[in-house]
């Protein structure tokens, strides 16, 4: 398949990005797929594979965030006898940024340039609000538009009452609720998806995320769970992906994650971390600062108008509970995250004075 760069998202500022790497032997391309650091990229000339080049392997050492993921633009270089390599990955606008498992406290970028991330949740059986909350704080992080799909409509009554209720795990975004199997709502979905956009999906494993997307894709580009007709069992989706759309548009899977940790810094973006998880509790933030004592913790104050609206039915003790959660989870993460950051620059400082004391005694 031939894909324009352009359908794929590809504009001037990425142009503009790039032009500095400039020169033959270079290309542009979007990342579609990472398998144990060789990437599959999607090119003007087609699909090619390339590992990490030198200094590549050096920032990801220092960074894990430098790591090129599903939906990265990067420069490309070709060697001799096609050996290729990729030389830098082009500032994101957007990045689902994920705690990594590993005991650092540090974060490992799932999906990168997405215009729209849905947090995809299962109608049935059991969905879950604290799972939407959490999966809410990682898409507000992103940068890119969060939405709420919940899928497999065709297997419960009351649709409607059930939208509604788990539609305040995330105010003030869109709600669409879609089955694969009736075609409920995905048109509407497929309106996130004009030429050049990109929307990426994160959920739970068996949320329907591969389904959805071989539905808009209208071909099978993703292993679903289930039986195949001759009654051999498939694998699920063990690798996040990038799909171009034959309409224009791509759409990234991401595999379920099992946990996801809250990671509060977004590359190139240290300074100013975009707080996922005060925009995904944007309406208990903002009731916040109505209470009486600005270090309030919601718990027994007087004058809490957090406990207030609780006592009132404007909020769920759950989604309060939740929130409160959130926060201490995400405090650990930046507390860890600083410690490391000291640590980093404790070795750093050892290794000058060591330097300096050389240099003295050879003078
Ligand atoms: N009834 C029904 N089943 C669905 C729907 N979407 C997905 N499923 C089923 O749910 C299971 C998990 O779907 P899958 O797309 O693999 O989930 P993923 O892990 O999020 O990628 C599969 O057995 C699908 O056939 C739907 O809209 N309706
Ligand atoms: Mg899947
Ligand atoms: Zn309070």
């Amino acid at each position: 398949m031939t894909t324009s760069l352009a359908s794929l998202g590809w504009d001037e500022r990425f142009q503009d990005s790039f032009r500095r790497f400039r020169r033959p032997g270079n290309c542009a391309g979007r990342v579609t797929r990472v398998d144990r650091g060789v990437c599959t990229v999607l090119t003007a000339a087609g699909t090619v594979r390339a590992s990490l080049a030198g200094r590549m392997l050096s920032a990801v050492a220092k960074d894990p965030l430098a790591m090129p993921s599903v939906g990265d633009w990067v420069v490309v270089r070709t060697w001799e006898a096609d050996r290729r390599t990729i030389e830098a990955v082009l500032p994101r606008r957007s990045a689902l940024v994920r705690h990594t498992a590993g005991k650092a406290a540090e974060g490992q970028a799932i999906a990168a340039n997405a215009d729209a991330v849905a947090v995809v949740e299962s109608l049935d059986p059991d969905p879950d609000s604290g799972r939407i909350e959490r999966l809410a704080a990682l898409a507000h992080a992103s940068g890119a538009e969060p939405l709420l799909v919940l899928t497999k409509a065709d297997m419960v009554p009351d649709v409607d009452l059930l939208a509604a209720d788990l539609g305040e795990a995330m105010p003030g975004c869109p709600v669409i609720t879609v089955s694969s199997v009736t075609g409920q709502g995905m048109e509407r979905l497929a309106g996130y998806l004009g030429d050049g956009r990109t929307l990426a999906l994160v959920g739970a494993s068996g949320a329907g995320k591969s389904t959805l997307v071989n539905a808009l894709a209208g071909v099978e580009a993703m292993a679903t769970r289930g039986l195949r007709a001759d009654g051999r069992g498939r694998h699920t989706t063990s690798h996040r992906a990038l799909i171009a759309l034959p309409q224009g548009g791509s759409i990234i899977d991401t595999p379920g994650l099992r946990v996801v940790g809250l990671f509060d810094r977004r590359p190139g973006d240290a300074a100013s971390p975009t707080d996922g998880l005060a925009r995904a509790f944007e309406d208990l933030e903002e009731l916040a600062t109505e209470c009486r004592f600005r270090d309030c913790r919601h718990d027994t104050e007087p004058g809490c108008a957090i406990l207030a609206a609780v006592a009132d039915g404007l909020v769920t003790t759950r989604r309060v509970d939740n929130w409160r959660k959130l926060q201490r989870e995400q405090a650990f993460a930046r507390s860890r995250a600083d410690a490391r950051a000291r640590a980093v620059d404790r070795d750093r400082k050892r290794k000058l004075a060591a330097a300096e004391r050389a240099r003295l005694r050879k003078l």
